[in-house]
C-alpha cells in the first residue's frame, strides 16, 4: 500500500506540471470557444518525459493490490461521479434507484452533476483550470481527447483494473466489441462507454399506411420496385378513400434531404450516421456521395421526384413536424421516421375523422444492391474515465462494472422491483402502473429517470426496457413493432463510430467538413429535384466535392478509422 501512495504522487506530481504546462500554453484559449478543444492539447508535446514514469509506476502498483473486490464492501467507500444530470430528478437527489445501489455495493456516491445542455463547457473548464481536484469518475467531455488526458496523466489507464474487477465490462465488450476500440488509445484502457442494445430494437425506417394498402389491395413492399408499384397507386388512385383521387402524397420526408436519404440504403449507402464516410471491404474509407452508388440512386430518386411519388414541398417543409401534420391530415401514404411516433400519429388521424388509419413500420427493402439499413447509435462516443484525483481507482472500476452487470443494468434501465417493474416468468419484463400511467401525466421515460434510473450512464441501455415500454402501444401497433424489429435485424448495419481525432488532425480539416456537406447537401437536393442534372453535371460536382478538400478529410477519417481497427485487433 506504501508504494501506492507513492504512485499516487507521482501523479499528482505529473498533474501539476501538466497543469502549470496548460495554464501557460492552454489557457489563452478560453476565451475563444471555437478554438478551445484544439487548443488545449497541444501542451501534451512539451511533457512527453512524464509519460513513462507515471504509467510504469501505475501498472507496478496494480500489480501490488490484485484483490478481487465484492459488493457490499466491508467499509463505506465515497466516489465523487460528475455526469449530466436526469431532465425529470437531479441524480444529487438521493433517488430510490441509487439508495439501492449504494445499500447493495456500500458505496457512496456524492454526485457533481451539470445541467446536459452545459456539461461539456464547464466540465472542459475545470479539467483545464483544476486538473488536480477532479471527480472520482466523470464523462468525457466532448472534444477533450482520451489520449492525450492519459498522456497528461489527468485520467487512469483503466486495463489492470477491469482484467481485475471488470468482468461484467469484458462480458459487454464481448455483445459490442467494437465499443472497446473506442475507450482504448496505445494500449490503454481509457474510458467505459455506455452500450445501446436497444439501438437495434425498431430501428429508424419507412412507416406506411397499412389501411391505404388494403383499400387498393396491396402487399406491403419489399423491394424498390415493389415500392415504385406501390406509390405510383397512391399517386394514381384515391388511396385515402375521399372521393378526390389526386390528393395524396406518395412518399413525404421530414423537410432536409438527409431524410430521404434512408432510401440510399438499398444502394449499399451509408448516409443516416455516417454521413457517406464508410469503409469498403478492403477496410478502404470511401466517400459514398461522389460513387458511382451515389450516382445511380439520384438518378432513381429524380426519377420518382418528377413521377410525383415524392412531396414536392420535402426540400422545404422546414422540420419533420410538418410532415407529421400532413400525415395527420390523412394526405400521405409513406414516410420516413422513427416508428415510436405511430401511436400519437394514428391517435391524431383518429381525432380528425380517420378512424380506420393503420401505421405500420417497414422493414428496408431490398435495392438493387444491398438490402441493408444503416443504425444510429448503438454506443456512446464519450465514456466514464477514472481520474488521477481517484483515491481509490480499482473501487471505482469495480463499481462501474457493477452497473454494467445483469443486476445494475436491471437497477438502472428498469428501477425498483415491485414499485417500477414486475419480472416475469420468461425473462421479460412489466412495468408498472406507476410508470405507464402516471397520474401527473408525466411520460414512463420521466417517472423512471425521477427514479434515478440511468440509461445513459456506463451500462447497457437494454433492449428488453424497449419492448415492455410497448406497453403504452395500441396492441396491434406493438405487436407490429416486435415483428418489423425481428424482421428488420438481420439487414441492421451499424453506423460508423470513430476515435476521435488527434488535435493535428481537427486542425488539419478544421471547418472543412461543414463547408463539403453543405455543397453536398444543396446538390443532392438539386440533383432530386431536377435543377441539377445527374447526367451532364456529375463530373462538375464530383470535382467540385474534391476541391472541397474530400481527399483530405478521407485521410482524416481513413487513419481514425486504421486506429480504430488496430485498437480491435489489440483487444
Ligand atoms: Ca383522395
Amino acid at each position: 500500500m506504501k508504494k501506492k501512495n507513492n504512485v499516487k504522487q507521482v501523479f499528482k506530481k505529473a498533474t501539476a506540471f501538466s497543469l502549470a504546462v496548460i495554464m501557460a500554453f492552454g489557457l489563452s484559449a478560453c476565451g475563444n470557444k471555437s478554438n478551445e478543444a484544439d487548443n488545449t492539447p497541444a501542451p501534451a508535446q512539451e511533457e512527453t518525459p512524464v509519460q513513462p514514469d507515471s504509467s510504469n509506476a501505475n501498472a507496478d502498483s496494480q500489480a501490488d493490490s490484485s484483490s478481487k473486490i465484492t459488493f457490499p464492501l466491508a467499509e463505506p467507500v465515497e466516489l465523487t461521479i460528475a455526469c449530466a444530470d436526469l431532465g425529470s430528478a437531479s441524480l444529487s437527489a438521493n433517488l430510490p434507484v441509487w439508495q439501492e445501489i449504494e445499500k447493495r455495493t456500500n458505496v457512496k456516491i456524492n454526485w457533481d452533476v451539470t445541467a446536459a445542455a452545459q456539461y461539456t463547457e464547464v466540465m472542459k473548464l475545470r479539467v483545464t483550470a483544476s486538473g488536480a481536484n477532479l471527480p472520482d469518475i466523470m464523462l468525457l467531455p466532448n472534444g477533450l481527447k482520451l489520449a492525450e488526458l492519459g498522456s497528461e496523466g489527468v485520467i487512469l489507464p483503466l486495463e489492470q483494473y477491469i482484467e481485475e474487477n471488470g468482468d461484467a465490462i469484458l462480458a459487454a465488450y464481448k455483445k459490442f466489441p467494437r465499443v472497446r476500440a473506442l475507450t482504448s488509445s496505445e494500449g490503454h484502457v481509457y474510458s467505459i462507454n455506455s452500450m445501446n442494445e436497444a439501438a437495434y430494437f425498431s430501428p429508424y425506417g419507412f412507416i406506411i399506411r397499412k389501411d391505404w394498402l388494403d383499400r387498393l389491395n396491396l402487399e406491403v413492399p419489399t423491394t424498390i420496385e415493389e415500392w415504385e408499384t406501390v406509390l405510383t397507386a397512391f399517386k394514381e388512385q384515391d388511396a385515402n378513400g375521399n372521393g378526390d383521387p389526386s390528393d395524396e402524397v406518395p412518399y413525404s420526408a421530414g423537410g432536409s434531404v438527409w431524410y430521404t436519404t434512408y432510401w440510399g440504403n438499398a444502394w449499399g449507402l451509408h448516409m443516416i450516421q455516417s454521413s457517406g464516410w464508410y469503409p469498403d471491404e478492403n477496410g478502404q474509407m470511401q466517400y459514398e456521395y461522389i460513387s458511382d452508388n451515389a450516382r445511380e440512386w439520384f438518378t432513381w430518386m429524380n426519377k420518382m421526384y418528377e413521377s410525383g411519388l415524392i412531396d414536392p414541398e420535402f426540400l422545404t417543409l422546414g422540420d419533420e413536424s410538418k410532415m407529421f401534420e400532413k400525415v395527420a391530415r390523412n394526405e400521405v401514404g409513406a414516410f420516413t421516421a422513427n416508428p415510436s411516433q405511430i401511436p400519437t400519429l394514428e391517435a391524431t388521424l383518429r381525432a380528425n375523422g380517420v378512424e380506420d388509419a393503420v401505421l405500420i413500420p417497414v422493414v428496408v427493402p431490398k435495392g438493387p444492391h444491398t438490402q441493408s439499413t444503416e443504425v444510429i447509435g448503438d454506443m456512446a462516443v464519450d465514456g466514464y474515465m477514472v481520474t488521477s484525483s481517484c483515491q481509490n481507482p480499482e473501487i471505482a472500476v469495480a463499481f462501474i462494472n457493477y452497473l454494467l452487470s445483469d443486476e445494475g443494468a436491471e437497477l438502472l434501465n428498469f428501477g425498483i422491483e415491485g414499485e417500477t417493474y414486475t419480472k416475469n416468468a420468461d425473462g421479460t419484463y412489466t412495468f408498472t402502473d406507476a410508470v405507464l400511467n402516471d397520474p401527473d401525466g408525466k411520460s414512463p421515460k420521466e417517472v423512471l429517470e425521477t427514479y434515478g434510473c440511468w440509461i445513459d450512464g456506463p451500462t447497457i441501455k437494454l433492449e428488453a426496457r424497449e419492448a415492455a415500454l410497448l406497453a403504452t402501444y395500441p396492441e396491434d401497433t406493438a405487436q407490429a413493432i416486435l415483428q418489423y424489429t425481428d424482421q428488420t435485424k438481420p439487414f441492421a448495419v451499424p453506423g460508423l463510430t470513430l476515435p476521435a481525432e488527434t488535435a493535428e488532425e481537427s486542425d488539419s480539416i478544421s471547418g472543412l467538413n461543414a463547408d463539403l456537406k453543405t455543397y453536398i447537401y444543396e446538390m443532392a437536393g438539386r440533383f432530386v429535384v431536377g435543377t441539377a442534372d445527374v447526367e451532364t453535371e456529375w463530373d462538375t460536382y464530383v470535382q467540385n466535392a474534391k476541391d472541397l478538400s474530400v481527399e483530405k478529410i478521407q485521410a482524416v477519417k481513413q487513419a481514425q478509422y486504421d486506429r480504430f481497427v488496430q485498437e480491435m485487433g489489440d483487444n
